[in-house]
């Protein structure tokens, strides 16, 4: 990148805008889990759309690309630059403003630097409930959020991203800033456009701000710690939920016994609920926007009906709202506790929801042929049909061994995801790290309107070349 740029650029976001820095830059150069590094010639940090879009077009103009990055806690290598030090990595990071918050209208607005945290607590301050929830709510960003259709617990009662969006803002490959800001819950004018940009992993343009759902604050709530001999047990107690809360079930995650092991180990506080070990546990909760809600009540009713049914091997009901933040605290220490037992390979993948148990007891067969004492985390979003199966190698192994045959391991999982019918990524998208892969599952005429799409966008193939969609072949290039 030519000294000139990088001065247009300064001039742009000004001096707290621009980091050429080789110290200050490496914290934007590799990934939450260091599964991934990069280069860079600068990092960008604008300040107002105004600014992103007069550095997309400085960068367009001189054939710079650009990786857009929220708050790097993408698990797919999305928001990592490529090795070469010639992109520029554009931050989101100053753009945090809350810009609208219309409580009759139940939508707020905002940039796409505002940590999902400081949303939710915003519309909590506002009576409202902003419902996407996840394990990095702390550091991920609207702009990641909406990049990646980030899913999380509250999936299952609330939708992805994708269906808590009314509105974007965008600034496209070229620098021309596309307003897509309506606050509609109907509008019926022509193509959806704002869908193209969800989940596009910021491929097609940078998202800069967002007119974002609300719904009415939860008031009640009861939680369950509920252990069960089998994924099916799982799947029918999900239904005796179903029945018996409808709407109000808002929560349902499934862990083996092996993730919360881990739990137990590395995080401290954590404390089994049940004096016996079980294979598997569902934490689940029901909540209600009506003050003292009797849901414990609601909560017995399923799991005495579940009982009935065989379905349960011990439950407890949470009786405090301590006691139920440490059975979350439980779930939500999965992720961070199995970095402690060497790599994690991770798999988010999705199936229907009737095949978990099939999925499950074929993939971990043959896992386990293949690596005798492998170690299987398999926990999540279950009544989104969800699950994170993420691998430990074998105690006593060698990290680099295992790591070696993370593409085999991989292979295994993603063939037994696709023979039930169902996507090798559910909620993290694809980045670089399954954008070679998807090819062997998706439909190929599908990937050809996906490069088409992408061609018309960005045909200079200049905003995060790499992810999503493997570099284009000159085949690729040919128009629709
Ligand atoms: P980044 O990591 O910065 O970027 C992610 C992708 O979005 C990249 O491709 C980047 O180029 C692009 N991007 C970022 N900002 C923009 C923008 N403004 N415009 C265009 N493109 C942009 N994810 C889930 O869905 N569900 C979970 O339950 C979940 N749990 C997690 C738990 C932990 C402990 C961790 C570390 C991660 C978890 N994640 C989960 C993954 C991650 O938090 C989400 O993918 C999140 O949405 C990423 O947001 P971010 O701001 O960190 O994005
Ligand atoms: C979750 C996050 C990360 C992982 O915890 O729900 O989406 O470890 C996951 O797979
Ligand atoms: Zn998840």
């Amino acid at each position: 990148m030519t000294a000139e740029l990088v001065s247009q650029l300064g001039d742009i976001v000004g001096p707290a805008g621009l980091i050429t820095d080789p110290d200050q830059m490496a914290g934007y150069l590799t990934d939450w889990r260091n599964a991934y590094a990069g280069a860079a010639a600068a990092v960008v940090r604008p300040g107002t759309t105004d600014e992103v879009a007069a550095a997309v077009a400085r960068c367009h103009a001189a054939g710079v690309a650009i990786v857009p990055q929220g708050g790097n806690t993408g698990l797919c290598g999305g928001a990592v630059p490529d090795a070469s030090g010639r992109q520029v990595v554009l931050s989101l990071n100053r753009m945090r403003r809350i810009r609208d918050l219309d409580a009759a209208n139940q939508t707020i607005t905002v940039e796409a630097g505002a940590v999902l945290q400081s949303v939710q607590e915003a519309a909590a301050a506002a009576g409202r409930l902003f419902p996407l929830s996840l394990g990095a709510q702390g550091s991920c960003t609207i702009g990641g959020n909406l990049a990646t259709n980030a899913g999380g617990t509250g999936v299952l009662r609330y939708g992805t991203m994708r269906d808590l969006t009314l509105g974007l803002e965008v600034v496209l490959p070229d620098g021309r800033i596309w307003n897509g800001l309506r606050g509609l819950r109907k509008d019926n004018t022509g193509y959806d456009l704002k869908h193209l940009f969800i989940g596009a992993e910021g491929t097609l343009g940078v998202i800069t701000a967002a007119v974002l759902k609300l719904f009415p604050a939860l008031r009640s709530r009861a939680t369950a710690w509920v252990a069960l001999p089998n994924p099916q047990a799982a799947i029918d107690l999900i239904g005796v939920f179903r029945e018996l809360a409808g709407d109000r079930l808002t929560g349902f995650e499934l862990m083996s016994r092996q993730s919360v092991e881990f739990v137990l180990r590395h995080c401290s506080g954590a404390r089994d609920p049940f004096p016996d070990h079980h294979p598997w546990y569902v934490l689940t909760e029901v909540s209600d926007t009506l003050p003292g809600a009797d849901l414990d009540a609601v909560i017995e009713a399923a799991l005495g009906e579940a009982y009935e049914r065989g379905l349960l091997a011990d439950a407890v009901v949470a009786s405090s709202p301590a006691q139920a933040a440490a059975l979350w605290a439980l779930r939500e220490g999965i992720s961070e506790a199995q970095n402690h037992e060497g790599p994690s390979l991770k798999h988010d993948i999705t199936v229907p929801v009737s095949r978990i148990p099939a999925f499950i007891a074929r993939t971990d067969r043959a896992l386990e042929a293949a690596l005798p004492g492998i170690r299987i985390v398999t926990y999540g979003h279950i009544g989104d049909g969800n699950l994170h199966h993420n691998l430990s190698k074998p105690a006593g192994a060698a990290d680099e061994e295992f790591r070696a045959r993370a593409g085999e391991l991989a292979r295994i999982i993603y063939d037994a995801t696709h023979a039930c019918e169902g996507s090798i990524s559910a909620e993290h998208g694809l980045g670089q790290s399954k954008r070679d892969i998807i090819t062997d599952y998706k439909d190929r005429h599908e990937l050809d309107l996906m490069r088409a799409l992408k061609h018309l966008f960005d045909p200079a193939g200049l905003m995060n070349p790499g992810k999503v969609l493997a570099e284009p072949s000159p085949r690729d290039r040919r128009p629709l």
